[in-house]
């Protein structure tokens, strides 16, 4: 083999197709090895093994027009082992990927240079550490925490279903592609994957490939010292296809697994490939020494000799590398695409309304008319629960939407997540095309599984209880890092579900979504605030939303009297005020809090004093307001404020200020009737009216 590659390299005959695999091959490796290695830091290893692998999928199998990477029917190619990512930004560069921007707009240059894998891991570079979906084109899901991208890759192919279901008609196959993931032995370790796996099998996901490195190594050395188990009898388990490939070096017998991965009808195929981490490495080969950090100058030169590389080349491209890969998956690509944008302009004239939606869909647009119907709740001092009038919201939204699709972990009876009306079905292995998604307990997966989902550009939905975000808490992460416009609808979001005690009760949750960069928390204090709220969030292209609703009735509020919900889109505004403005108190609170403090506000101005109720579904909303409007809802000159909310206080300080008072959770919660916990902890009027006074006092004597 290393003789083959030399004299491709060195020769200036023409190669036989078998030298320019072998080339283009032990390209791959040697610009990972070589960006690794200047770099000071990276992943060589694993690029180095399944650099065959990647080869053969890109360029013998995968339907993928390197001239639109956003091309809508192209396969996906998922590098959940996101550590190796050199793969893919060789294999970008060598198919001379072109890039894109946010507005899906093409761009001429590329997605990958040269220049960019010479600043592999450098600031500004195409070539960052881990693969990053909206930085660098071509990347199909932002990878690195292991796991996350098998299961996202589920989302994809339960995307590619839904949408060759609604969308494909007789002579019209419009969505006809594939999703495949690469793993490690990480991706096999870590529960999400399983959780996924086990959804993919029960789905029977034919269009989902998987290819585990099956190495024997992660960091702390070889596998047989945590992980023994049959992992093909577990695959099998879950009722997927299982493949063995023995070397990872056999470009033939790769090509010919992913050929049956192509012919298996109702089942997701599962490829496992023996390979060698560090391939070619004398010193390091099968070693964890090759995982994670750079060969070294002299380990380089002997593994480039192996391979039959000039030594002293660094980030060498041999002539016929890029025309190689331009004959193979870019011939391909771009015919497919053509034929495909054929089809679509035909589809057009036959089926204009499901093509236009396809173009919204792909802008991540909404319909006309997408507000249509939705409800205003009258004034009622019971009221209804948050997630009941989610529920009414949702099914508007979703008849108005036919692309808004998802549901929950097995909770949807109580987050009333489900879609009632006439034809939302349930999405199922015989009804790809239904809206309501059963997730079954998990909810990690159900969050990669939405992001992959939103990937797909579809609009999706995760639902659980608040407190059980913390169990999807790294895919919604991925969610914010990728700025997807997904939605997660969290109920109970307090201590409403009293009786089942601090471990349904979240505390710190809340918190610690606000802290997240670029996720939108909302908490609306009514019912026509959570319509306000889903008006918000359907309008976000680039950000996902999570909504903390309440599992009781909470009062809906008389917006004569009070200010409209439409302030919600301001993330806090004047709900009601001291005869004349000029406040002397300002209460301000979020979700059931805010009828609390609307309480301790009629209480006070029936007492003569100047109070002004604020609500506050959402700081992060807020933040992005002008300085001049937060000033206009918390004037700085008014110190005497009380922030009222079942959660932890952490954080709002920045709200009421160094002379404020914070109500809110400073332990977990307990097992008791909602009533004995809000008299418990405080959530009272009359001690927000305590406090209030007591902080008006304090104000005047400064
Ligand atoms: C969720 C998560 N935990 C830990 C890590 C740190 N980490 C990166 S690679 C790796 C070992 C992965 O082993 P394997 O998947 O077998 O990859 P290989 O070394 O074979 O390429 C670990 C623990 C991570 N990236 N994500
Ligand atoms: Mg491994």
């Amino acid at each position: 083999m290393s003789t083959i590659a030399t004299a491709a390299v060195n020769s200036p005959r023409p190669m036989t197709n078998a030298q320019l695999d072998q080339l283009s091959i032990n390209c791959i490796r040697t610009l990972s090895i070589d960006a690794v290695q200047q770099a000071k830091s990276g992943h060589p290893g694993t690029p180095m093994a399944l650099a065959p692998l990647v080869y053969t999928l890109w360029n013998r199998v995968m339907r993928f027009d390197p001239q639109d990477p956003i091309w809508p029917n192209r396969d996906r190619f998922v590098l959940s082992n996101g550590h190796a990512s050199m793969l893919l930004w060789s294999v970008l560069h060598l198919t001379g990927t072109r890039a894109v921007n946010a507005e899906y707009e093409r761009l001429g240059q590329p997605a990958v240079s040269l220049d960019d894998i010479r600043h592999f891991r450098q600031l500004g570079s195409k070539a960052p550490g881990h693969p990053e979906y909206h930085w660098v084109s071509g990347v199909e899901a932002t990878t690195g925490p292991l796991g996350q991208g098998v299961a996202m890759s589920v989302g994809m192919a339960i995307a590619e279903k839904w949408l060759a279901s609604r969308y494909n008609r007789p002579t019209f196959e419009i969505f006809d592609y594939n999703i495949y993931a690469i793993c490690g032995d990480g991706c096999m370790m870590e529960g999400v994957g399983s959780e996924a796996a086990s959804l993919a099998g029960h789905l029977g996901l034919d269009n989902l490939c998987w290819i585990y490195d099956n190495n024997h190594i992660t960091i702390e050395g070889n596998t047989r010292i945590t992980f023994t188990e049959d992992i093909a009898a577990r695959f099998q388990g879950y009722d997927w296809n299982v493949l063995r490939v023995g070397d990872a070096n056999d470009i033939d017998n790769i090509e010919h697994a992913l050929e049956t991965f192509r012919k298996t009808k109702g089942r997701p195929t599962f490829i496992i490939l023996d390979s060698h981490i560090g391939y070619g490495s004398p010193h390091k080969q099968d070693t964890a020494a090759a995982h994670g950090e750079p060969l070294g100058e002299e380990e380089v030169r002997l593994a480039k000799r192996d391979y039959g590389w000039p030594e002293d080349a660094k980030f060498l491209v041999p002539d016929g590398v890029r025309e190689h890969f331009a004959a193979g998956v870019g011939m391909r690509g771009a015919q497919a695409r053509s034929r495909w944008t054929e089809l679509l302009t035909a589809y057009r004239s036959n089926h204009p309304e499901l093509a236009a939606e396809i173009d919204l869909m792909q802008r991540r647009e909404l319909p006309a008319g997408w507000e249509s119907g939705l409800p205003v709740f009258p004034t009622d001092s019971k009221g209804i629960a948050g997630r009941d009038a989610s529920g009414k919201v949702l099914n508007v939204l979703a008849q108005n939407i036919p692309w808004l699709l998802g549901g929950s972990a097995d909770l949807g009876t109580s987050n009333k997540t489900t879609l009632t009306f006439e034809g939302a079905g349930d999405l199922e292995p015989g009804t790809p095309g239904g809206r309501n998604l059963h997730f079954g307990i998990r909810e990690h997966a159900m969050a990669a599984v939405v992001n992959g989902l939103s990937l797909s550009k579809l609009r999706a939905f995760g639902a659980t209880f608040f407190i059980f975000s913390d169990y999807a808490r790294p895919a919604i992460r991925l969610s914010a890092l990728m700025e997807l416009p997904t939605i997660f609808v969290f109920t109970h979001d307090a201590m409403g579900d009293g009786e089942d005690g601090p471990t349904h009760q979240p505390v710190e949750q809340l918190a610690s979504f606000r802290a997240m960069p670029g996720l939108v928390m909302l908490r609306p204090g009514d019912a026509n605030e959570v319509v306000e709220a889903y008006r918000y969030v359907l309008k976000l292209r680039h950000e996902p939303a999570a909504l903390a609703l309440s599992r009781q009735p909470l009062p809906t509020l008389d917006r004569n009297k009070y200010a409209p919900a439409s302030g919600v889109a301001r993330g806090a505004y004047v709900l009601g005020d001291a005869p004349g403005g000029n406040p002397e108190v300002i209460l301000i609170g979020s979700g059931s809090e805010v009828s609390l403090c609307v309480q301790a506000h009629e209480q006070l101005l029936a007492e003569g004093i100047r109070s002004r109720v604020v609500s506050m579904p959402s700081w992060d909303i807020f933040e992005h307001q002008t300085n001049e409007y937060q000033d206009s809802v918390l004037p700085p000159a008014v110190t005497a404020r009380v922030a009222v909310e079942q959660a932890s206080t952490f954080g709002w300080d920045r709200y009421v200020g160094r002379s404020g008072r914070v109500i809110g959770m400073k332990t977990f919660g307990a097992s008791a009737p909602l009533k004995e916990l809000q008299r418990k902890f405080g959530f009272e009027p009359e001690r927000v009216t305590e406090i209030a006074k007591e902080l008006i006092g304090k104000a005047k004597k400064s």
